[in-house]
């Protein structure tokens, strides 16, 4: 066959097998087949080094309008193919933007940490700031400088977790008060929340380890009247602007007078209840004067400053503001217990 007809021949191969090409793959191994260093273009090319010379010019022109003529169905089918690629992946990746959201799961402030936080701003707003001190303490700390006695029933080992003869863990947060004394002088006004340990039984109402917020107010001229006004103001602001405060008497050895403080019931308001045994009225705090020899032994003449003191346990306040009616949930940390926060 000549050279003319080898090209019709590479043409008319050329249009039927685009016909078929479906994929980019197979038109790149058509581009090489036809086009490429060995392909059937190349070869012809080749052969024409052996044609008289008159021929060369004709057959080179019509091998290089056969090139230009692959080369541009080569584009053509290759746009058509890159289009429908595209049309397929637009189709594929469709978004329904009426489709549900697919929901977030964000976490929850455990309900200490709102109360804590709620009490905090209360007392901030009042004047108080806000002081912190170890879990573990020393004797003097912890019963010593707050006037309890070597041989005081509360030093007991059944309620307190001794770690060795000098160190215990703190069974309440008066010890950050008397380090506050230590180094700082009157006016002062503090509250130390924090955690706590008692060694109870864990039931519905005793844990070993609770929560505690107790308050300090050291000043020229402070009474029983300041004590009063400052609990009855933050009774008001946790539990509500109708809650009534009653202070009963008590004891206790870092305070004279001592008194219990109770709120009307938050459940019956008073009416009486199962809550607060039928009588209106629910324990919430203990409080008092701080004790003479309180002050005295940390440097602080009595006839010349007085104080009062109060002390609560967080876990009890936030038990009653929720109604939960076991404080081991506060502890066991069940999250269908927690998203409700
Ligand atoms: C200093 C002086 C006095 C703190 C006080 C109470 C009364 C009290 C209990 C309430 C329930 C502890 O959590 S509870 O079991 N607390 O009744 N605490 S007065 O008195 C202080 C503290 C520090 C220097």
């Amino acid at each position: 066959m000549d050279l003319k007809n080898q090209l019709n021949e590479i043409e008319r191969k050329a249009e039927e097998l685009f016909e078929k090409i479906d994929n980019l793959d197979s038109l790149e191994a058509l581009r090489i087949e036809f086009l490429g260093k060995k392909g059937r273009i190349t070869e012809v090319l080749k052969e024409m080094a052996k044609l008289p010379a008159e021929e060369k010019p004709l057959i080179g022109q019509a091998a290089n309008n056969l090139k230009n003529r692959i080369n541009n169905m080569l584009a053509e089918k290759k746009a058509e193919l890159e289009k429908v690629l595209a049309d397929q992946r637009l189709k594929e990746e469709t978004i329904d933007v009426s489709l549900p959201g697919k929901k977030i799961q964000i976490g929850h402030k455990h309900p200490l940490t709102l109360v804590t936080d709620q009490i905090k701003d209360i007392f901030i707003g009042l004047g108080f700031t806000i002081a912190e001190g170890p879990e573990i303490e020393n004797e003097y700390n912890n019963f010593e400088a707050l006037n309890v006695p070597k041989y005081h029933p509360a030093r007991d080992l059944q309620d307190t977790f001794y770690i060795d003869d000098d160190y215990l863990l703190r069974t309440h947060t008066s010890p950050v008060q008397i380090r506050t004394m230590a180094v700082e002088k009157p006016p002062i006004w503090i509250i130390a929340p924090g955690r706590v340990y008692r060694s109870d039984d864990l039931d519905a109402s005793h844990s070993p380890v609770f929560h505690q917020v107790e308050g300090l107010v050291i000043d020229k001229g402070i009474s029983f009247a300041d004590l009063k006004g400052t609990i009855h103001s933050f009774v008001t602001a946790v539990f509500g602007e109708n809650t009534k405060t009653r202070f009963r008497p008590s004891y206790f050895p870092f305070t004279e007078p001592s008194a219990e403080v109770d709120i009307s019931c938050v459940i019956c308001e008073g009416e009486g209840c199962r809550l607060c045994s039928s009588t209106g009225w629910l324990e919430v705090m203990g409080s008092g004067m701080v004790h003479p020899n309180v002050l005295e032994m940390a440097g602080i003449d009595p006839r010349e400053y007085s104080g009062f003191a109060f002390g609560m346990g967080i876990d009890r306040i936030t038990m009653l503001k929720y109604g939960i009616d076991d404080i081991r949930l506060l502890f066991t940390n069940d999250k269908r217990f927690l998203q409700q926060f």
